[in-house]
């Protein structure tokens, strides 16, 4: 028995599932998920000493590799001074205006200690700006674990929303309407119908929840449009795409500007952070200026910025996403013959990608279903056998850092084509 699955039988007894984060726990692609004792670069090395080249890059945030050293030193520095004060510090200041920076959208920015709990308090600050209660947002994305957004699609556009989870009240589903992503008639007949009591619509502007979905040409554009006239809110759910694509956000690619943006993942350099951030006149309801209240004990924690303004200050510097892009788009060229030779495709948008089990490039979750999982699944194990790690799921992304190098590229085009057969 490997030492992953002794850990794994000794967290059973202890921590629900054996994972602290459900995705973590190989239910989706099946067997015993691998304990990770250390990374380095592009690599991350097992409890009994494999390694793997990394694609998982923990859902985003280590977009410079794992144990970046200017990172670790900054930490390392950081924690020589004090841990944690629940105080205002300089550091807090400087996130702020780097963020503020990156995206002119953004007047004010409050930070939070996860992405759940930045989209948490984008929602409430919609429902007091707009005194309305009802949120709209689309099957396949994924805005953290707040009851609000646990909601999957019902029958009915209008009814019958389905809560994705075990303890939500029917009070909170019936004011959580969910579509298709990119359907944009979808959202155009739920405003005609009840636009008046919309607070907000919520989106991944490049959805990466439900594997690697872009938004059709015009589809964002439209939200904004049908927000507008309605006096809804425009919530851009940019966890994932945040200093991702570039340093901003997806909206600086299309020039566009939400009312509301949410962050996280990259902007802690890997350590536990959130960010909500948006027009003036909206972030200043939050308390103690406004009556929305909002806490965290360790928001804004100062090693956590310590290791967030250097992630940021290193990405600062249009150069590595123009180099992520190009040696990302090279990578997943090299794979589409060998790839098409197994009714399966890919795509990517920057330094992220996803490998279908299908032959077509999917706009939204029902076609995202057609991919076939158990393909999937049995690619992933011979993956991990050949020494590359993948996050364990169809339906998520994959990431490359500034560590996976042209040479350690072509290692892993290697390896995945041979863990196709
Ligand atoms: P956190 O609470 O996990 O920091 O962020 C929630 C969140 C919000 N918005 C988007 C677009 C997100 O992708 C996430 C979290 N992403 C998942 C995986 N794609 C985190 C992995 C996990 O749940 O373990």
């Amino acid at each position: 028995m490997t030492l992953s699955r002794e850990l794994f039988n000794q967290s059973l007894n202890i921590i629900p599932g054996g994972v602290n984060s459900p995705v973590r726990s190989f239910s989706s692609v099946g067997g015993s998920p691998l304990y990770i004792k250390s990374g380095s670069g592009p690599y991350i090395y097992d409890a009994d000493n494999n390694s793997y080249i990394d694609f998982c890059g923990s859902w985003g945030p280590m977009i410079l590799g794992h144990a970046n050293k200017e990172i670790v030193k900054s930490i390392q520095h950081a924690a020589s001074l004090g841990i944690s004060f629940g105080t205002n510090t300089p550091a807090e200041i400087q996130m702020a205006q780097l963020i503020k920076e990156a995206f002119p959208s953004i007047d004010k920015v409050r930070l939070t200690t996860s992405g759940t709990e930045a989209t948490m308090t984008a929602l409430r600050l919609a429902r007091a700006y707009t005194k309305r209660n009802k949120i709209l947002k689309f099957d396949g994305c994924y805005h953290g674990h707040a009851d609000a957004f646990l909601v999957k699609a019902g029958s009915g556009l209008l009814t019958n929303s389905l809560s994705s989870s075990a303890g939500i009240p029917q009070t909170v589903i019936k004011d959580t309407l969910v579509v298709p992503y990119n359907d944009l008639d979808a959202v155009k007949v739920i405003f005609e119908e009840v636009g008046k009591e919309i607070a907000c619509v919520i989106v991944e502007p490049v959805a990466g929840n439900m594997g690697l979905v872009k938004p059709a040409p015009g589809f964002l554009e439209g939200l904004r449009e049908i927000t507008l006239k309605n006096n809804s809110l425009l919530i851009f759910d940019e966890v994932i795409t945040g200093f991702r694509l570039c340093f901003g956000g997806y909206q600086n690619f299309i020039k566009m500007s939400p009312d509301l943006t949410t962050l996280g993942k990259i902007i802690g350099g890997g350590l536990p952070i959130g960010a909500v951030g948006g027009k003036k006149e909206i972030m200043d309801l939050l308390a103690p200026l406004g009556g929305v209240y909002q806490a965290g004990t360790l928001s804004g924690n100062p090693v956590a910025l310590a290791a967030g303004i250097v992630s940021l200050l290193n990405l600062k510097n249009d150069n590595i996403y123009k180099q992520l892009e190009e040696k990302t788009n090279e990578f997943v060229n090299s794979l589409k013959p060998a790839l098409l030779e197994h009714q399966a495709c890919i795509q990517n948008i920057g330094s992220m990608f996803t490998i279908y089990f299908q032959n077509k490039i999917p706009n939204n979750l029902n076609e995202m279903k057609r991919c076939d999982t158990n393909l999937f699944n049995t690619f992933f194990h011979k993956l991990l056998k050949n020494g590359v790690y993948f996050s364990p799921s169809q339906f998520e992304v994959n990431f490359i850092s500034t560590e996976h190098t042209a040479s350690v590229l072509k290692t892993a085009a290697n390896k995945i084509i041979e863990s196709l057969n």
